[in-house]
């Protein structure tokens, strides 16, 4: 009796070290996986890159999961952006989903300090600008860009006017909440200087990179000095430098259009782009007026206050002399549009160089 009773004893004890065993076994695979979600969740989040959309709207975020699951996914559906990670699991992961940008920024500043006494260097400008993408490229962080905006400047050896338009530029494009790309189209050799040859070899090559759909032709000497000014396309083509210093803050005349202007692909499409044959100083931007008017566009403007600028102070360049030819070319403009411009460009891409601040395309244009 007594053996069967201790018999028992030790059956029952037995029976308690494998229960209390289970019960280990059962926490530590619920620990393991525990720590294996949380830690592929911190994974996940790491993984976005810095540019890339996170969201909050829990409504997305599940209409999300119930369309992708694995790879990365970026696409325009409804106005709205989803970025999924790796392993989608309906409690853990939070894809990203994001909302358009509002019409009018709020991280803009209103007027600027803009001057050019202090020098500024390229690396400086980088190291200002740690977020940007290789090329000059930049699109806000939480929201979805209302335009993709490749900006194009004609050049040939204005490097210290390039550095302080990257350092101005930079940080206001990023306040207007705009998809962009930074294009420096620079003239190869030492013939004479063709301005709107430049902005169409500009056009051509940003559209080979990325859908944009919006163009904005700048010089490399004008800076903007409200933030206001948004550098974006409008219904109409924009002239948004109308208000620069050298002009005592007004328009030089009702139809200029030189300096910084905007244009849809519509627009700039309709006009057959710029003209190929204005080799030297002046004009060009007048037949773009003629061009815009003949094809019964109006010009749109920021008011004065908004639209002020800053040109940095320059001499005449070598090679850019004022055109003797300008004059009669601009009384042509309407016979010569639909045979000169996009659809007649003819050019060499010599070099194109990545750099973290801008794309740079130095390409033969040929000579008068
Ligand atoms: N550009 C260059 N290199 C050149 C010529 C022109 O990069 O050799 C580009 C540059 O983006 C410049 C734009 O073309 O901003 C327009 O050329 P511009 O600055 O020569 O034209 P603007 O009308 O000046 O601004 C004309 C000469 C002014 C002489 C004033 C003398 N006091
Ligand atoms: C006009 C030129 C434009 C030029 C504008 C401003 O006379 O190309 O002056 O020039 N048109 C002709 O010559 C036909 S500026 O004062 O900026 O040098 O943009």
């Amino acid at each position: 009796m007594q053996e069967s009773v201790l018999l028992n004893v030790g059956f029952f004890a037995k029976s308690c070290v494998v229960l209390v065993c289970l019960c280990g076994v059962h926490l530590i695979v619920a620990l393991f996986f525990y720590l294996t979600v949380s830690t592929s969740t911190k994974f996940y989040y790491r993984q976005i890159p810095s540019d890339s959309h996170i969201v909050t709207s829990q409504t997305h975020r599940r209409a999300a999961l119930d369309i992708y699951a694995n790879g990365t996914v970026e696409t325009d559906l409804n106005k709205l952006i989803y970025i999924n990670a790796s392993v989608i699991k309906d409690d853990v992961e939070e894809p990203a989903v994001l909302e358009p940008c509002p019409e009018t920024s709020p991280l803009l500043e209103g007027p600027l300090q803009v001057e050019f006494s202090e020098p500024v260097s390229l690396e400086m400008v980088r190291k200002e600008n740690p977020q940007l993408m290789m090329g000059g490229r930049h699109k806000p962080s939480d929201c979805v860009a209302l335009q993709k905006v490749a900006l194009i400047i004609p050049f040939r050896n204005r490097d210290e006017h390039l550095k302080y338009w990257l350092h101005y530029l930079h940080p206001i494009l990023q306040r207007q909440q705009l998809d962009y790309g930074i294009y420096v189209i620079e003239q190869d050799g030492v013939d004479t200087f063709n301005r709107a040859k430049l902005l169409n070899v500009g056009y051509v090559e940003a559209l080979k990179e990325y859908n944009y759909d919006c163009f904005i032709f700048s010089d490399v000497d004008i800076i903007p000095m409200d933030d206001r000014n948004t550098y974006k396309c409008s219904s109409q083509p924009r002239h948004l430098s109308v208000s620069m210093d050298k002009f005592g803050f007004r328009l030089p005349y009702k139809q200029y259009f030189g300096g910084v202007s905007a244009m849809s692909k519509q627009q700039f499409q309709k006009i057959n782009g710029f003209p190929n044959n204005y080799w030297g100083w002046g004009g060009e931007d007048d037949d773009i007026f003629n061009r815009l008017s003949f094809q019964g566009m109006k010009i749109s403007r920021p008011s004065g206050d908004m639209g002020k600028c800053r040109m940095i102070r320059h001499s005449r360049d070598k090679k850019n002399e004022p055109n003797p030819q300008r004059f009669k070319r601009i009384t042509h403009t309407r016979q010569t549009m639909n045979t000169d411009g996009i659809n007649s460009l003819k050019y060499k891409v010599i070099n194109i160089e990545k750099d973290q601040l801008y794309t740079k395309i130095t390409v033969d244009i040929g000579k008068p």
